[in-house]
This record gives C-alpha cells, sequence and structure tokens, in this order.
C-alpha cells in the first residue's frame, strides 16, 4: 500500500469503513425523513458541537477520555480523535505569554525577532494591563484608523463565543473605530462578481436539492471540488446532509464527471470519468465547449434570449472575430490538455442530457479567477438548463452540505460586534475602514496608497496594531517571506488562540483561549438545512489558565470602564445563550412551531426540524425561470449577464466586461514554467479544516517522515530520483519548503498536491527566505490580487520546482511548545 492508499480511503474502504467509519455511517442510515431511525445503542456523554458535527464527550470527571459522534449524525467526520486531542496536545496555549523582547522593550523591540525569541509567562492581571494601556495608546495617539482587527478566520462555532464579533464588540465600547475588512479567502472573486452576474453571493446560496438532483440529473460535473472530503466540515455546525444524497446519487447510477488535476476522494467515490485538466485552464475548456455548442447549434437560444443579456457582445470573442483567435475545442485542447475530442463529446453530452454542473471554489481562488464561474454560468445559460431540476449550475454543493433539504427552523441570532454591520456583514465594514482582506500585506506595505476594487477607490490606512482572534495568518495568507517582513511594520501584534499556531508564535502577546469544549454556547445545526439547533455544552472547566474569549474581553472592557456596555448586564454565558433561544422561539411561535422552554432544550441538548415539502423540491433558479419579469434577479437587466454594462464602465484591463480566457500570472503554459515545470495545488486537507488540528494526533494520519506531504506523479518522480517516502524541497523565488514525498498516480504529470494549512516552522526565524520545514505551501504563493475587481487571493496560482533533499533533514519543531524563559 503508498501513502497516498494509507491516507486517501478506497472507495471500497468507505464503504467497508475500514477507513472512515464516519462515512460508511453515512451511507448506512437515511436520517432525513422525520422520526429518524431509533438510537441502537444508549445515549449517553454531554452533548456538544463543533465544524465537524455534533458529538457526544465522556469525562473522568475531569479530563475529556472520549468523543463519539452524535447519534443523528449520518457522515461523522474521521477528525474527532483530533478535536479532542486539541484539547490536550503539546501545542496547547497554557498561559498568558508574551515575547521577551516585547515585555523589556514594547513597541521599542527588535521585531524582526517574531517568530524567533522566547515567550514569557505574565499572570492574567499583568496581561490584561499590558493589553488595555497599548490599545488606548494606539487610539489616543494615532486613532481608530491604525487598528487592524478585520481578524479574518475559521473561528469556532456558537453563537456567543463569536470570537471576532467579541473582538470588534470590545474595540467599539471605545467607539474610535477600527479598520475591518470585506470579502473572505474562499470566495474572494466570485462573491464580488457574481452578484454583477446573477444578482447575489451565489456561493453561500441554498443549491437545488440533492433528492432532485438524484431524480432528475442524468449527468453530474463536480468541477474543481471534492465534496466528500470537504462536507466533513461546516461554517456551523454540519448536519452531513450532502453524504445522504451522494450516496443516493451513486446508487441511482447516475453519470458523474470529475474535471481536477487530482484524482479526487469524490472522483473514487463515484468512479467518476476523470478529467485531468492542466490547472488554471477551465475558462478554455469551457470557452472550447461553448464554442462545440454554438457551432453545433446545440445552444439554446431560447434562454438566452429570455434570460440572459449580453450574449451577443459574449458571441464575437467566442468566434474569434474580435482577437483572430475562435475560441474553438482544438484551441482550448492546447491550453488545457483535454483532447478535442473528448471536449466536444463533453459540450454534446451535456446538452442532450439533463446536466448539473457543480463548481468548487479552487478555480476562482486564482488569478482572473472572476472569470471561471463567469464563465460557468455563461455555459449554463447557454445549455439552458438553469431553473429547471437537475439542471443548471451550482456554487455550493462541495460546501457546508449545500443541497440538503431545508427545514422551517427558527434561525439563531447571536452575539454582534456593536457596530453597524448591514445585512450581510461579511461584505461590509463592520469597522470605521474597510480593505478587501487579502490586500493585508500589500496595506501593511503602503500606508496611503490608493488601490481598485470593485468599482471602487481604497485608501490604505496606516497600522500599528493588529489583533487577531480565531484566524491563523501565518498559514492562510501567501508568499509568507514578504508577509514576514510586512509585518515588522506593525508596533504590536496580539492573538488569542488555544494552538500554538504559527500565527501566535509571531505574536508579542498571546492570550490562551479556551476551546468551545470549555464554555457553554448554542448553535444552529445544519448551514443550510437548519435541521435544528445543538446546546454547545461546556464538557470540562477551562484547562491550565485558559479564558474564553468573552471573558477576556469583558475583562479589557471592565479596565476601559465600558463592562456594561459590553455585558449588557448578562451575569453569565447560560444568559445569552437563553437570550438567543428565546428569540428563535418566539419567532417558532409565528410559525405556529411549538418549541420547548430553554430549559427543556438544554437538557435535551437538541431540537430538529423535518424538512419542508417546499425544501424537499426546492430547484434554484426555479421562480426566475417561472416568471422572469416577477421574480427578476439582482442584476441591473433583472436577468443574468453575460456581458455587463457595469463592470464595462470600470474599465478594467484585468477584467473585461464578459468572460475571458487570460494568462494567469504563473501557470504551466506560461513563460516562467522552463525554470519551475511543476504547478502546485494547494488543496484543502483531508484530516484538518485548514490549518486547525495540524498540531494534533491526526498528523500520523498524513504525515511523510514528519513533514507534510506532497503528492506527485510517478513520471516527475522518477525524472527527479525521488521515491516515495522521501524528503523533498520544493522552491521558487519566493521560498522555499520541505516535505514527503508520496508518489502517486492519482495526480496528472506536472502538478503536485501540497495542502493548505500546513503549519509554517521556519529552520532560521530571523533569516529572510529560510526553509519551511514541515511544509506551508503559502511560502512560495504568490501575493497578488485576482483582478482590480474582487482583488481576491490566488492561493493556487503557483508554480515550482522539486528536487530530492540530500543531507540532514532539520527536525520539525512547530508541533512543541515554544521556547519560554522567566
Ligand atoms: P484556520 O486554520 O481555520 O484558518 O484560514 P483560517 O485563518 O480560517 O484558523 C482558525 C484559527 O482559529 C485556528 O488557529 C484556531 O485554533 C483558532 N480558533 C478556533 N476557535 C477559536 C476560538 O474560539 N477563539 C480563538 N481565539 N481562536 C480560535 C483559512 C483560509 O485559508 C481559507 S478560509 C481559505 S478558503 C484559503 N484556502 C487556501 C487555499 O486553498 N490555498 C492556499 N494556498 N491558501 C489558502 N488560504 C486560505
Amino acid at each position: 500500500m503508498t501513502e497516498t492508499e494509507n491516507r486517501h480511503p478506497s472507495r471500497r474502504q468507505i464503504l467497508e469503513g475500514s477507513v472512515a467509519a464516519g462515512l460508511l455511517a453515512a451511507f448506512g442510515n437515511g436520517v432525513l425523513a422525520k422520526g429518524a431511525q431509533a438510537q441502537s445503542t444508549p445515549v449517553n456523554g454531554i452533548i456538544s458541537a463543533s465544524h465537524w458535527g455534533p458529538f457526544r464527550a465522556t469525562t473522568d470527571g475531569k479530563r475529556i477520555t472520549e468523543l463519539v459522534p452524535f447519534e443523528k449524525d449520518p457522515a461523522p467526520s474521521r477528525a474527532l480523535p483530533g478535536v479532542l486531542d486539541s484539547i490536550y496536545s503539546p501545542t496547547r496555549i497554557k498561559y498568558p505569554m508574551v515575547r521577551a523582547g516585547y515585555l523589556k522593550d514594547g513597541i521599542k523591540s527588535d521585531r524582526s525577532m517574531r517568530g524567533a525569541d522566547q515567550f514569557v509567562r505574565v499572570s492574567w492581571d499583568q496581561a490584561i494591563e499590558l493589553v488595555s494601556k497599548e490599545i488606548e495608546r494606539v487610539l489616543k495617539e494615532h486613532g481608530g484608523n491604525s487598528i487592524f482587527a478585520g481578524s479574518y478566520g475559521w473561528k469556532s462555532t456558537g453563537k456567543l463565543h463569536n470570537c471576532r464579533s467579541l473582538l470588534q464588540r470590545y474595540l467599539n465600547v471605545y467607539d474610535k473605530g477600527f479598520v475591518s475588512h470585506s470579502g473572505d479567502y474562499s470566495t474572494g472573486a466570485s462573491q464580488v462578481i457574481m452578484p454583477h452576474v446573477v444578482g447575489t453571493l451565489e456561493v453561500y446560496e441554498q443549491q437545488t436539492v440533492w433528492p432532485i438532483v438524484v431524480e432528475h440529473s442524468n449527468v453530474v460535473v463536480i468541477w474543481g471540488a471534492d465534496p466528500v472530503n470537504t462536507n466533513q466540515i461546516g461554517w456551523i455546525v454540519p448536519d452531513h446532509g450532502a453524504y445522504v444524497g451522494m450516496k443516493a446519487l451513486k446508487e441511482a447510477g447516475k453519470k458523474v464527471i470529475v474535471i481536477d488535476p487530482l484524482k479526487t476522494e469524490t472522483a473514487e467515490f463515484f468512479n467518476a470519468e476523470w478529467i485531468p485538466i492542466r490547472p488554471h485552464t477551465d475558462v478554455a475548456l469551457m470557452l472550447g465547449m461553448a464554442h462545440t455548442l454554438y457551432s453545433e447549434k446545440l445552444h439554446d437560444e431560447k434562454f438566452l434570449e429570455e434570460y440572459t443579456t449580453g450574449f451577443k457582445q459574449f458571441l464575437p470573442y467566442l468566434l474569434g472575430e474580435t482577437d483572430k483567435t475562435p475560441k474553438t475545442a482544438e484551441w482550448a485542447a492546447a491550453i488545457t490538455e483535454v483532447p478535442a475530442e473528448t471536449i466536444k463529446e463533453l459540450a454534446r453530452l451535456f446538452a442532450k442530457n439533463r446536466t448539473m454542473l457543480m463548481s468548487g471554489w479552487s478555480i476562482q481562488r486564482q488569478h482572473h479567477g472572476e472569470q471561471s464561474h463567469w464563465m460557468l454560468v455563461t455555459l449554463a445559460s447557454m445549455l439552458g438548463q438553469i431553473g429547471l431540476p437537475g439542471g443548471g449550475f451550482g456554487l455550493s454543493y462541495h460546501y457546508s452540505n449545500g443541497g440538503t433539504p431545508e427545514t422551517d427552523c427558527p434561525a439563531l441570532s447571536g452575539i454582534t460586534s456593536g457596530g453597524e454591520a448591514g445585512a450581510t456583514p461579511w461584505l461590509e465594514t463592520s469597522g470605521s475602514a474597510s480593505i478587501p482582506l487579502a490586500r493585508v500585506v500589500d496595506m501593511l506595505e503602503n500606508p496611503g496608497k490608493v488601490i481598485d476594487f470593485n468599482g471602487k477607490k481604497i485608501t490604505y490606512p496606516d497600522i500599528k496594531l493588529s489583533y487577531w482572534v480565531g484566524g491563523n495568518p501565518f498559514a492562510h495568507h501567501q508568499d509568507r517571506n514578504r508577509m514576514l517582513k510586512a509585518w515588522q511594520k506593525i508596533e504590536t501584534f496580539i492573538v488569542h488562540d488555544f494552538q500554538w499556531t504559527p500565527t501566535a508564535r509571531h505574536a508579542d502577546i498571546i492570550l490562551p483561549a479556551t476551546t468551545p469544549y470549555e464554555r457553554d454556547d448554542i448553535e444552529q445545526w445544519g448551514d443550510y438545512s437548519l435541521r435544528g439547533m445543538v446546546a454547545m455544552k461546556k464538557i470540562i472547566e477551562p484547562v491550565f489558565e485558559a479564558k474564553s474569549d468573552y471573558e477576556i474581553f469583558r475583562l479589557l472592557s471592565k479596565a476601559a470602564g465600558k463592562e456594561q456596555k459590553f455585558t449588557e448586564g448578562k451575569k453569565d454565558d447560560l444568559e445569552w445563550v437563553k437570550s438567543f433561544y428565546d428569540a428563535a422561539a418566539k419567532l417558532g411561535q409565528t410559525r405556529k412551531l411549538n418549541m420547548p422552554s430553554f430549559e427543556e432544550f438544554w437538557k435535551v441538548g437538541y431540537l430538529e426540524f423535518p424538512p419542508t415539502e417546499a425544501g424537499k423540491k426546492f430547484v434554484r433558479y426555479e421562480k426566475f425561470r417561472e416568471d422572469p419579469a416577477l421574480e427578476a434577479i439582482g442584476t441591473p437587466s433583472g436577468k443574468i449577464e453575460i456581458y455587463s454594462k457595469n463592470i464595462e464602465k470600470m474599465a478594467y484591463d484585468d477584467c473585461p466586461p464578459h468572460p475571458t480566457w487570460m494568462e494567469p500570472l504563473e501557470w504551466l503554459g506560461g513563460k516562467t514554467a522552463n525554470t519551475y515545470p511543476l504547478h502546485i495545488v494547494t488543496k484543502h486537507p483531508l484530516y484538518r479544516l485548514h490549518s486547525q488540528l495540524c498540531g494534533t494526533v491526526l498528523r500520523k494520519k498524513y504525515e511523510v517522515n514528519e513533514r507534510a506531504p506532497l503528492m506527485i506523479n510517478p513520471k516527475d518522480a522518477e525524472a527527479r530520483g525521488i521515491k516515495n517516502g522521501d524528503i523533498v524541497r520544493v522552491f521558487n523565488d519566493r521560498g522555499q519548503i520541505l516535505a514527503g514525498a508520496v508518489v502517486t498516480d492519482k495526480i496528472r504529470p506536472s502538478v503536485v498536491v501540497c495542502e493548505e494549512g500546513n503549519w509554517y516552522n521556519p529552520a532560521e526565524p530571523t533569516k529572510h527566505g529560510t526553509l519551511c520545514k514541515f511544509g506551508d505551501p503559502n511560502v512560495l504563493t504568490p501575493d497578488i490580487g485576482t483582478s482590480k475587481l474582487a482583488q481576491g487571493n490566488c492561493g493556487h496560482t503557483v508554480i515550482a520546482q522539486v528536487e530530492k533533499f540530500i543531507g540532514t533533514a532539520p527536525t520539525v519543531t512547530v508541533f512543541l511548545e515554544p521556547e519560554t524563559s522567566a
């Protein structure tokens, strides 16, 4: 068995449960129907929940000894042992800590020592005073616009312990503002372009539900996504309903096609037809298909006429009248390395069958990423099946179990930032200024610089202090070496976390947060389905000296003389939790739902709702299709915009007004590919949530020779004398990392896979360009915006070279407690 087989459960293993027992459970129980199956095992243990789903915990009175999946979870995540270990692993932060140089010299300390200095343990009183005084100094000397509190990240779930909102709530007690951000790292390009194209964010919308797909779709195309892997987690508490849908689709024997440089876990599960496309060429592939549809008269003219605008302006480009390059299947084949005949056959297959195009977000997390989903919508429009059961496109089947039928469960409210966030807070600022998130390093480097962003001009503020809770920028942001230098401009960097992440290791002041299992909270169960609510109960007392983010910010607000403003007079966590539940129950009453009292709910630990009739039949864009005038979508024309006059007005050279193939900064067909001939796919990990749980026992499932795995095709490995299990050096002009080779034909030639979220572990922290000993791919990625339109991140746009590492590899140290001095 190769390392890869070890890490990627095969279809047989999934079905037999030998590797992922959780997935087997998914496919064994159909629990979507009301009145789920009776328990076969006695229900005991304290209920709580996380991004990996609800679970029950057993304790010995002090420590948690076991976490078992919630009896109603159809597909428990394989990460639960890591969730347990995150409480006790050697990387747990135990006490408030201050970087030695900072404790001694404050903001005059040598900032290049961040990540290299020792840490000194301080008392909570000292820590609160240090943070409070520093915040007040910066506010007084430089004002709110010098504090960056965007604090992006996949913080733990829970309506109260939402640490990002809590941070902003604390800063808002001062009423002096702070700098926040818009957008996110997941869908940076799409969430800005899609409102121009279809009038909504689209990426976070409910999908045509799985039962409809199973019944009506004949062909399902999974484009740059791995839903069998990524639906394990949810932004809130996942219900894992997608696994029920995927099992039913497989049993129905529908044709599934996976377009991806990697033969994903999903491709294996469905035994799908695999189209191993060259990375970053999906727009060209779609154009080649569109050209085939048009030249063979397979496109739906009536749909284009009635439901879209701008096809006429797009057509001359498709046919090559504007640039003398017809986007034929042959043209696309040369770019994508997918044979022209395959492109044509796929286009015909899609046109002749009810086809659902399910796209992931990887194809927009790249240079010119705006074009991918715009072209996908254009292709789906030409197929004319949008709004029909099982047809069209979907951008969220791989995320948080999109497509699971919705219930009537009232939505829970939660703690607010106390600011003025609007209806779509992730797109707006709740601070006094805001930047497109992925430009954070550019902002630090260039105070006062003006950049373009979605038709507006943004002026960068001059940041003196950054405060991060619930995120790991030293894992998620691109071009680590550039970032490290830019970070030195910040006078003070404060972090709360429960794990010694690379970010915590680069902070000046580190405050130990509790895990969700050490505090009371409540959360919705099922991101899209709203299947119910779950009590996130405090299972154990906080370990070591950890405090919840709420408690830390309450103490800081108290130090500012504003405790009442922060707490609104609530005496403890449960009082907040009850208030969220009671508000939802009141809403429930208006829907004639008879919800139990809070006390009863809390005792049972969860509340489940059946899917509604409408929820079971939901078809995305069905209403628009039925009545495009009355149910017009939110674009300027009320129709799908294949050509956008708004984008035309912006006149950006890197985002034309209709979908366009543009060469990315780096790709295998580009100029630099001679020096760096391998494209790195930085896919989402199999055993983690981004960087979360990297410090836990789960590493044993995937590390190779103590390094992060790097999947490489046998041809590329042989050409470099690399064998399975070898330590390799991966490098380009931006940096160098070590990784462990996994030689496998599940990745196409000229492409390697290195999972995002591997913890950064510099060999010589003060040396620019030093080797990362564990394998953080963001040492190698470029820090550029997708375009002037969205300024999203380009974490997938990276080429590099790989060689066998000769000599003694430096010991990985990032999973040990950092050095401390008295
Ligand atoms: P996480 O690892 O989830 O990564 O970036 P993100 O920063 O979200 O980090 C969350 C941190 O919050 C962890 O350190 C965790 O311990 C901490 N935390 C959790 N709960 C709490 C809490 O209650 N309190 C406190 N104080 N801390 C808490 C992910 C980002 O990475 C995303 S969303 C995407 S989609 C991007 N993906 C890629 C990619 O595909 N390729 C590359 N190259 N780069 C990427 N970066 C992006």
